[in-house]
Parts: C-alpha cells; sequence; structure tokens
C-alpha cells in the first residue's frame, strides 16, 4: 500500500513533469522560454532524485528518460501505413512556373493556387507516432514504405515532445525533419577531433549517421533539433481545410513547427519567398537545401495526387548546391600570423554554395595525407553559409596517372626561413618570427583588430604598404606609434583626412589597452581572450608574467603545460622582448585587472566562461566588465568554474555546464549580476 510520503511524491512527480513539458513548448515551439536553463535544469534535478527514489513513479516518457535508454540489438522495420514521399525537384525559376502551370491545368477552374511555402530543411525525414498523445514509434523514411524503428533515439531529443499538449487525437502521425543545428555540429567535431575519434563531413551526415545508431547514448549528446511539416495516419482527427492550418495545430500540441513558414500566392509568390529564404540562408543556425513549396488546401492536394513516390502538389526548389566536384590543380602554402603553413588547393574554378570557387583549404600536413590528396585529383568541394571552402574528400576513382603527392616545403615561401613542424603536431611553421612579412603583415592586423587594440581605420590594404614600403614603415606594432600623418598621407589611397584620423586612432588606442587585451593582441601561440585575460588577471602585470617560470604560468587557472610553454618561450625571445619594451615606452596598461591578482572586487574569486552571443555587448567587453569586478574568465568549463554565460546559440560550453552542474547565467542574469557587483 502506498505511503502518503509515496502518495505526495507521485503528486510532486506529475506536477514537476508538467512544469518541465511547458518550459519545453516555452522553449523549442514558441522560442520564449520563461525561465533561465539553470531553473529549468533544478526542476529536471529534483525530478531525477524523486524517481530514483521512487522506481515506480518512472514512466518511458518522463522528461528523465531522454538521455540515453539501453541500446537495441538491430533496428526494427516498421512498415508506413500512409506512404512517405519523397519531393521532386526544381532548379530554375522556369521549373517552379513549369509547376504551377500544371497544377493548375490539372485543378482546371482554378486561376491562382495559394502554397504553404517552407524551408527545406537538410536533414533525415522522420515519421512519429503518437497515441493518446504519447510518443510510441519514430521510424525513418526508408524507401518511402518501409523505414527503421529509431524511437530509443527520437526519444532523447529534447525539441520532439513525448506527451503532447491540449487534447491531441487517439492516433496522430506526424512527418519532420530531424536536423543538427550547425554550432553544435561544428562543437561535436572539434570535441572528436580532440579525443581523435571520427568527424563527420557535414551536419546532414551527422545526422543520419546519429539517429541509426544502435545505441541511444550516442543520440543523446548530439545537438538535434526538428521542425515538423506534414500529417500522416490520423485517427479522430478532422483535419482542418489547409496544409498551413494542420501545421498550425501541430503547433498548438507542441509540435515544432518552421516559424519561416509563409503562405503566399502562385508561382510569383513562390519564387519570391525563394529569393527571401536564399537571402536569410547564410545567417540561419541549420542547414537548408531549398525551399519547398506544397499546394495549401488538402482537397487540391487530393485531387492532384502523387505519381511514383512524389507528390504533384508538392515542389523543392533546391538552392545552389553546396558540393560539387572539381580538379586540384596544385597546392600551395600559405604562412600565418603564427607562422602556420596552411596547404591551400588551387582549383579548376567551380560554382559552389552561390559563388565562384577557386581555392580551398586542406588545413594541414595531416588532412592531406588522411584524405590523401594529390595534384591532378578529382575532389568534392563543399563551401556552406560563409564558411572557407574546403576538400572533403578525393574521388580516387578519377585519378589519374600522373597525379602528384603533395611535399611540405623545407623553407617558408615568403621569407625562406626553415620550415619546422613539432613531434605530434600537424601543424607546420616558419621559424621566421617578426623577420618574415607573412606574419609580420598579420601580426600587425592582429594588434589592431577589434578584439586586440582596437585600431580603428588600420586595414589590410594600409598594412600590406606599411610593411612593404621600402625601407619598410612598421616592421613590429611597435612601430605603429611613431608613424606621422605625413607619411600616412603618403601612402596609396591615403587623404590627408584619414591619414590624420588614423593617427588619432593610433593615439586612442594606446588609452585603452588594459592587460589582457594587450597580451591577445601580442598574438602568442594559443592565447586567445579568455587565456589573455586569464594570464592578465593572475599576474596583475606584464612585468610579472614576463619574469615568471613555465611553472608560474602553469599556475593560471585553464592553462596547460602546453600552452605554458608557448607564453614561457614567447616572452624569452630577444627580439619578442625587444617589440614589448618599444610597445610599452607608448602603450600605458591600464591596471583594472589587478584587482583579481590582489583578491579584490565583488567578484573576486570566481570564474565565467563565456559561450554563444549577447546582445548587449561583444565577448570581450563582457571579459572586460567581469575583470573590472575581480572575476576571472576562463576558455573552458570545468568543475571550478563559478558561472557559464550563455548567450543566443550557445555551443557545447553550455553542455558541459549542465553535465557537470554549474549554474548557467542567460544574458538578464549576467547583466544583473555585473549591475549588483
Ligand atoms: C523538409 N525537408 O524540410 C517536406 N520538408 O513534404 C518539408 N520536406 C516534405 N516538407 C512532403 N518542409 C514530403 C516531404
Amino acid at each position: 500500500m502506498a505511503t502518503s510520503a509515496a502518495k505526495s511524491a507521485a503528486a510532486r512527480v506529475r506536477e514537476l513533469r508538467k512544469q518541465i513539458e511547458h518550459h519545453n513548448y516555452r522553449y523549442h515551439v514558441l522560442d520564449d522560454p520563461e525561465v533561465s536553463d539553470a531553473e529549468y535544469d533544478r526542476l529536471l534535478r529534483e525530478l531525477k532524485a524523486l524517481e530514483e527514489q521512487y522506481p515506480d513513479l518512472v514512466t518511458v516518457d518522463s522528461p528523465t528518460q531522454r538521455v540515453g535508454a539501453t541500446p537495441v540489438s538491430e533496428l526494427q522495420e516498421v512498415v508506413h501505413t500512409r506512404p512517405m514521399l519523397s519531393l521532386d525537384n526544381a532548379f530554375a525559376d522556369e521549373d517552379v512556373v513549369a509547376f504551377d502551370r500544371r497544377v493548375r491545368e490539372r485543378l482546371e477552374d482554378v486561376e491562382q493556387i495559394e502554397y504553404s511555402a517552407e524551408p527545406k530543411l537538410d536533414g533525415l525525414a522522420i515519421s512519429f507516432r503518437y497515441e493518446s498523445g504519447r510518443l510510441v514509434q519514430a521510424a525513418t523514411r526508408g524507401d518511402g514504405l518501409r523505414g527503421e524503428d529509431v524511437t530509443h533515439n527520437v526519444r532523447t531529443i529534447k525539441a520532439v515532445p513525448t506527451v503532447l499538449r491540449g487534447s491531441p487525437p487517439k492516433l496522430l502521425e506526424v512527418r519532420g525533419e530531424v536536423f543538427m543545428l550547425i554550432a553544435g555540429f561544428k562543437a561535436m567535431n572539434q570535441r572528436a577531433l580532440e579525443r581523435g575519434e571520427r568527424t563527420f563531413v557535414n551536419p546532414r551526415n551527422a545526422a543520419a549517421g546519429s539517429i541509426r545508431q544502435l545505441d541511444p547514448r550516442l543520440a543523446a549528446d548530439r545537438p538535434f533539433d526538428v521542425f515538423f511539416y506534414g500529417v500522416g495516419e490520423t485517427d479522430g482527427w478532422k483535419l482542418p481545410a489547409r496544409h498551413s492550418e494542420a501545421l498550425q495545430q501541430l503547433r498548438e500540441w507542441g509540435l515544432k513547427v518552421s516559424p519561416l513558414l509563409k503562405i503566399v500566392q502562385g508561382a510569383e509568390g513562390c519564387l519570391q519567398y525563394y529569393r527571401e529564404i536564399g537571402a536569410k540562408r547564410a545567417s540561419l543556425p541549420y542547414e537548408i537545401d531549398g525551399v519547398v513549396y506544397k499546394v495549401n488546401r488538402f482537397v487540391q492536394q487530393r485531387d492532384l495526387g502523387f505519381v511514383a513516390r512524389a507528390p504533384r502538389w508538392a515542389i523543392a526548389h533546391k538552392f545552389p548546391a553546396h558540393e560539387e566536384n572539381t580538379v586540384v590543380k596544385g597546392v600551395e602554402f600559405q604562412v600565418g600570423r603564427t607562422g602556420a603553413l596552411t596547404p591551400v588547393a588551387r582549383l579548376e574554378p567551380v560554382f559552389v554554395g552561390g559563388v565562384t570557387v577557386s581555392n580551398a583549404t586542406l588545413h594541414n600536413m595531416d588532412e592531406v595525407r588522411r584524405k590523401d590528396v594529390r595534384i591532378g585529383d578529382t575532389v568534392v568541394i563543399r563551401r556552406a553559409g560563409d564558411v572557407i571552402p574546403e576538400v572533403v574528400k578525393v574521388i580516387v576513382e578519377r585519378r589519374p596517372k600522373d597525379a602528384q603527392e603533395v611535399e611540405l616545403p623545407s623553407k617558408c615561401p615568403v621569407c625562406g626561413s626553415a620550415v619546422e613542424r613539432e613531434e605530434g603536431e600537424a601543424v607546420a611553421r616558419c621559424t621566421g618570427g617578426l623577420v618574415c612579412a607573412a606574419q609580420r603583415k598579420e601580426a600587425i592586423r592582429h594588434f589592431a583588430g577589434r578584439r586586440a587594440l582596437d585600431i580603428d581605420g588600420l586595414g589590410t590594404k594600409i598594412i600590406d604598404q606599411l610593411v612593404e614600403s621600402d625601407p619598410p614603415l612598421v616592421r613590429s606594432p611597435a612601430d605603429l606609434y611613431v608613424l606621422t600623418a605625413e607619411q600616412l598621407a603618403a601612402l596609396d589611397r591615403m587623404g590627408e583626412k584619414s591619414a590624420e584620423n588614423l593617427v588619432e586612432a593610433i593615439e586612442a588606442s594606446k588609452k585603452h589597452a588594459t592587460l589582457p587585451r594587450f597580451l591577445y593582441a601580442l598574438g602568442i601561440r594559443d592565447v586567445g581572450e579568455a587565456t589573455a585575460a586569464a594570464l592578465g588577471n593572475h599576474f596583475g602585470s606584464l612585468k610579472e608574467l614576463q619574469g615568471a617560470t613555465e611553472e608560474q604560468i602553469q599556475e593560471v587557472p585553464d592553462v596547460g603545460p602546453v600552452v605554458a610553454a608557448h607564453v614561457y618561450k614567447f616572452f624569452q625571445e630577444k627580439h619578442n622582448r625587444d617589440v614589448i619594451a618599444a610597445l610599452t615606452r607608448h602603450v600605458q596598461l591600464q591596471s583594472q585587472a589587478r584587482k583579481a591578482a590582489t583578491g579584490e572586487g565583488p567578484l573576486a574569486g570566481k570564474t565565467f566562461v563565456l559561450t554563444g552571443s549577447l546582445d548587449s555587448m561583444s565577448r570581450d567587453e563582457a571579459g572586460d566588465r567581469i575583470a573590472a569586478l575581480g572575476g576571472k574568465v576562463a576558455g573552458s568549463v570545468s568543475k571550478k568554474t563559478s558561472y557559464v554565460v550563455a548567450g543566443a546559440e550557445a555551443g557545447s560550453k553550455l553542455a558541459k555546464a549542465q553535465e557537470l552542474g554549474v549554474e548557467v547565467l542567460d544574458e538578464k542574469k549576467f547583466l544583473k549580476l555585473l549591475e549588483s557587483g
């Protein structure tokens, strides 16, 4: 017999699930959460604790059961009672016009067709079966008639409700696309790379690969999302007249529908939508490969019917492909700011992702070997969003007999200094340091960057001239501070007024230099903003840091032996010390960061990790404000982290924080904390 404690536990469990489901809906469907991640996690933790105490209360659709149930031994076949259709493709505007004409001809008498226009997600089509509002099965499309049961993995996806809201019908089978967010995909690949595991070529392959795994624990920590776009078998639901109305009803039941869905009129309306979404494509957090137009009225859909596996009432209008084949004509090596040599494939120009591409990065020699790229090879090039085009893979079948292997040059292509590759490192480097013009230009560009000393108006073209002039006007960042307006005005494309403005901007940079910014500006290998802030906060002054031993540098939170070695070595190099000495004759470092070192300030002893982007300030401003109150900023989340500040599109650091139970602050809370500080 249930004790009264067990009874009240059962009531509390019901209440918690209701609240969690409500917050899921606010977060995933409405994109308008009511509570912070931390509060949400507290509810989830409370539920978990109660379920541990009273195992009888656990149900399969409890929000706690998402994270990895037991693996299945094989994927079972699922027969789709209503076939899952695929879509015909349109590539050119004329294809869409012809589609619309065919539709009108078949429907006779209808002058203008109303379409529901939707982005076409590039993921994995899934059928979801809800019985009495509970998720009972999820299956892949397969060949459209038979798919595979992937319920165990789909249950781990937080955006897929396990229980529907309101009064859903007895049976509701819905279709949607499961996909990966680009940021999450990148973070996941980065982690895989760090662990020496295999990486995925693109978010689509990653989604498909993960959803068809046998062990749901693999899917559970992957950044999936979903949009529902169609209705399959139903029982107990009198469908509304239009597809768009059906989707609106799905939304009310808690199923996430694309917010970009729009009702448009005729081919003209479709084409306009295509252009609207095309303009948004690069800024969407997920990949789309086109848009879909669906005849909106169900009666018209029924009258049109389908041919083979595709409906006559819908068409996918594809965007230019992200991937194309082309030939590698040669491989050159670019020298970066830190001297890293990057192999770059020179390509037979090819139109991909909406632009003509003639170069693609090969990252490093390990990648060249791993992908076995040779000169003369036909390769797959990928360009997604605004990222640098890359070589995905070689089409080995098309390799010509005289294809040449790529060799790492022994001398820097820019300055002729020796090229060195450290044991166990993928990256080869020029040893020329500031002697190498490539590094000099990049070093100055980095130094003047917005997040470094922020010299407004010192662009690439000007830097090139300053470094290339004979004799060079600028050999190191310190030389910037002795430039005169006359010298600058003599440069190409520089008027007197802009020369004066630039001198002023250089002057201004002397004043807003904080120690963390300055350290970041130096461009020390592996010292990003977070590490620079940590070093600055720990040592409090440049002198202290310059005098520190490798061991002392390692004492800084989040600085490991490798970074410590780079920092130590940097300050040991005579030419670096000379440049710093020259710089500090001009630049006065503000002492705000000392507060942390002496344990002062309301945030003293607190370590922050920043992830995602904030609306009200840049990441470095956030870092500066934390430092000003005595707190520290670290680059990665650990048990020692006090807070993770999560902005929009927060990545793996947020997941890590949740895993470790570190308090997560959203922007509002973070601002409050700064203000109260
Ligand atoms: C995707 N992939 O986003 C359909 N799709 O409709 C949308 N796919 C579809 N609709 C009928 N938005 C068959 C496939």
